[in-house]
């Protein structure tokens, strides 16, 4: 009895998580458009909102193509290393290359944005996602879905907007 209900109390945990998709090889609107489907079919997990599709230049001005980005939200019942280790995967299934050479080009990046209210810091995972607060192709994505969002140790993301220029951020079509 004791286990039922410690069981039933562990499934009904669901966490509102954001996750940050960008992509500049290989057709990158095609690439959202997988990762987008793949996000929406992951186990103990529900697609509730994505941005339109954003371009922009290759943050650090690296010579590399421009970057489509999106964000997504999901509801999600998995613990956040088991949806980085699913985040990971659709990476991998979309031919992302991990190399020792930070900033590199890339078919599919998917970061974890936020996790419900926590802040984690450890080895293989920090959340709210370092550098969030200072990316335009983050955070005009993100107000689009989560307007009063309030980002644990960084405050409302309106004002968070308020000292991020826009820059050359481009909405495009939301169409996929
Ligand atoms: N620049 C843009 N515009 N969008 C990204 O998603 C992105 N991702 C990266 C780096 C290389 C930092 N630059 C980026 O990882």
């Amino acid at each position: 009895m004791h286990l039922d209900t410690q069981a039933t109390a562990f499934d009904t945990v669901v966490i509102r998580a954001f996750v940050g998709l960008g992509s500049n090889l290989d057709n990158p609107q095609e690439q959202l458009r997988r990762a987008l489907q793949a996000l929406s079919e992951l186990p103990r997990t529900q697609l509730v909102a994505r941005s339109s599709l954003y371009r922009s230049a290759p943050l650090g001005g690296l010579d590399q193509p421009d970057y489509l980005n999106a964000v997504a939200a999901l509801d999600t019942r998995l613990s956040a290393p088991e949806l980085l280790t699913e985040l990971q995967a659709i990476e991998q299934r979309q031919g992302r290359v991990r190399s020792a050479q930070r900033w590199q080009a890339r078919t599919l990046d998917l970061d974890l944005l936020l996790y419900g209210e926590q802040q984690l810091h450890d080895v293989v995972l920090t959340v709210p996602h370092p550098g969030m607060a200072e990316r335009a192709f983050v955070l005009y994505p993100l107000q689009e879905i989560a307007p009063d969002l309030v980002i644990p140790g960084l405050g409302e993301l309106l004002v968070l907007i308020a000292h991020c220029p826009r820059a050359a951020l481009q909405c495009l079509d939301s169409a996929l």
